[in-house]
């Protein structure tokens, strides 16, 4: 097996001049360009004390100079540690505080915010979206270093945080081996070449911008039209100079939205993939309708890389996430026992291959607790496979929220909200949205009659990110609870089912 870092650095051999990062407003980054910054910033690195085995928690705008670091920190042997930018200080705290980082890179204007964190264990770097903060200067004056820590397929490479049902985050830890096997895999079932042009719109500290977009190009040597977030008129004005959109369902329900979205707008582009959240089997059939294009939807999580896609070759289903990606099993499994269920029937989907993450950092027995005996991980998610051999998702066995291709654990949302003052409990659903897909939505019982809606939103404001934080709060007088006195949040699900659809609270 070659690391990412690696496989990256044999490309950017035979590329050189070759433009790797395209965008907008800035100057082109060249993959030698790329190569040059990579190892200045591993001699930053190891100036600052970085060792294998340590992580580097990395809070940051999207740049090229972030994707710089996390090969860097590859190349050290160091773990990447990713933080979505919505992340408030809180909520930093908990991540610092449990991953035990060597150091920390922040955004610039929040040098100060962060300053506290700086220790004898623990240094605080800054790195902006221009290329500046003390760790670009750091680099620029460091020795670069072309060696790197030889990684074995099992060596941890990266560490990502996801909410969990207890409400307590987990950092699901990947290996080297994880990352540079599903790379493979998706660059050979997607056609993924180095003639392709990305438009690169998502966001770099998840699994689907980082392991799955930047990954690919850094690996395949395609170009990435770079783009700090989404817009879909930007996105298809930049469509006659690209081949491949990825994204989540909200970017192709936001295309629809456009006019400008047809045949010839999109008449250059050979792939479009969408993945992180249900794509609406309506927005997948208009789409094509539109464009001629079949989107091609495939299903992954944060512990397992990616599972599942629709053929390249071959039809593109709505409704239905594919076949297993080679190397990779599935399997449908009864939910108490986990005997494997007959063709057709609903259950647990569970999986195994190269993919699968090592654990959760710290969490051993969580770990143990969501693999079966025989090594398959336990996603969560429920679905059948159809007489045609292709996955289908049909719900969740977990209690999750998934609001624009974010995943919001109603458990941390609800303990949050329930120790404000004046709440008496909290029962936080999704509702269906027409354009984040599910809207976080918080039913809340007022001990007191001075609780308002608005007053609890902004109670949240410092304490849990904004795409956690409900759209809406509706005050009750309580909570519809079974027999066994548990919420049925199926229930609440339905009452206000058209809430933000605009046919009814
Ligand atoms: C932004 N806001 C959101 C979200 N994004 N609220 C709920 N859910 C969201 N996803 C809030 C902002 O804080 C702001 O709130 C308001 O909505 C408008 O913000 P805006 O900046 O206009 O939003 P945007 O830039 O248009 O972003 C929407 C987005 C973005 C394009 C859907 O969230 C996005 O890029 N999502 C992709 C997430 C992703 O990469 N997921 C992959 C995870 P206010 O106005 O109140 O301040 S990896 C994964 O799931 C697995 C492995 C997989 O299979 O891929
Ligand atoms: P995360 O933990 O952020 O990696 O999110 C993973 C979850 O996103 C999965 O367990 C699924 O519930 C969901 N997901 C990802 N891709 C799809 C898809 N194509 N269709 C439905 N759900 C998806």
């Amino acid at each position: 097996m070659q690391t990412i870092h690696e496989q990256f650095v044999q490309t950017a051999e035979v590329m050189q001049g070759k433009t790797l990062f395209e965008r907008p407003d800035q100057a082109d980054i060249s993959f030698a360009r790329m190569r040059d910054m990579v190892e200045r910033l591993a001699g930053a690195l190891t100036a600052l004390g970085v060792a294998p085995g340590d992580r580097v928690a990395v809070q940051v705008e999207k740049s090229p100079e972030a994707i710089a670091l996390y090969l860097a920190v590859l190349q050290v042997g160091a773990i990447f540690l990713p933080l979505n930018t919505a992340y408030t200080g809180a909520e930093i705290d908990y991540f610092i505080g449990d991953a035990a980082p060597r150091l920390f890179v922040c955004d610039p204007a929040q040098a100060q915010a962060h300053a506290h964190r700086a220790s004898a264990t623990l240094a605080v770097e800054t790195l902006g979206a221009f290329a500046d903060g003390s760790l670009m200067e750091r680099a620029a004056q460091a020795e670069p270093r072309a060696d790197r820590h030889p990684c074995a397929p099992q060596d941890r490479a990266a560490i990502l945080y996801t909410s969990g049902t207890t409400g307590r985050s987990k950092g699901a830890v990947l290996t080297h081996g994880n990352l540079a096997s599903n790379t493979e895999a998706l660059l050979d079932c997607w056609r993924f070449t180095a003639d392709d042009r990305l438009i690169h719109a998502l966001p770099i500290f998840h699994t689907h911008g980082l392991f799955v977009a930047a990954n690919m190009a850094l690996v395949a040597g395609a170009t990435m039209i770079f783009l700090t977030r989404f817009d879909a008129e930007e996105a298809i004005g930049l469509m006659e100079r690209a081949t491949v959109l990825m994204g989540v369902p909200t970017f192709y329900t936001r295309l629809l939205k456009s006019s400008s979205l047809n045949r010839e707008t999109t008449g250059g582009m050979r792939l479009f993939v969408s993945g992180s959240a249900p794509l609406l089997a309506e927005d997948h059939r208009a789409f094509t309708e539109r464009t001629g294009h079949k989107i091609l939807e495939r299903y992954g999580m944060t512990e397992t890389c990616m599972i599942a896609s629709n053929p390249y070759e071959g039809d593109r289903i709505p409704g239905a996430v594919g076949m297993a990606l080679p190397g990779i099993s599935i399997r449908i499994a009864d939910r108490d026992t986990g005997a494997e269920l007959p063709q057709g029937e609903i259950g647990l989907i569970e999986v195994k291959g190269p993919n699968v993450f090592e654990g959760y950092w710290n969490m051993p027995e969580k770990t143990a607790s969501e693999f079966r005996d025989d090594g398959f991980f336990i996603t969560g998610d429920l679905g059948m496979i159809g007489p045609d051999g292709y996955l289908r998702i049909v719900g969740r066995d977990k209690d999750l929220v998934i609001s624009g291709g974010y995943n919001v654990y109603p458990k941390e949302v609800e303990q949050a909200i329930d120790g404000l003052p004046g709440v008496m409990e909290s029962a936080v659903i999704g509702l269906p949205h027409p354009d984040l897909g599910e809207a976080v939505t918080a039913i809340v019982v007022p001990r007191s009659d001075d609780l308002d809606p608005d007053s609890i939103r902004a109670a949240l404001a410092d304490s849990l990110a904004r795409f956690k934080q409900p759209k809406r709060v509706i005050l009750a007088e309580a909570l519809p609870r079974n027999v066994m006195g548990k919420v049925q949040k199926a229930e609440l699900r339905k009452t206000h089912a058209g809430l933000y659809l605009g046919t009814g609270a």
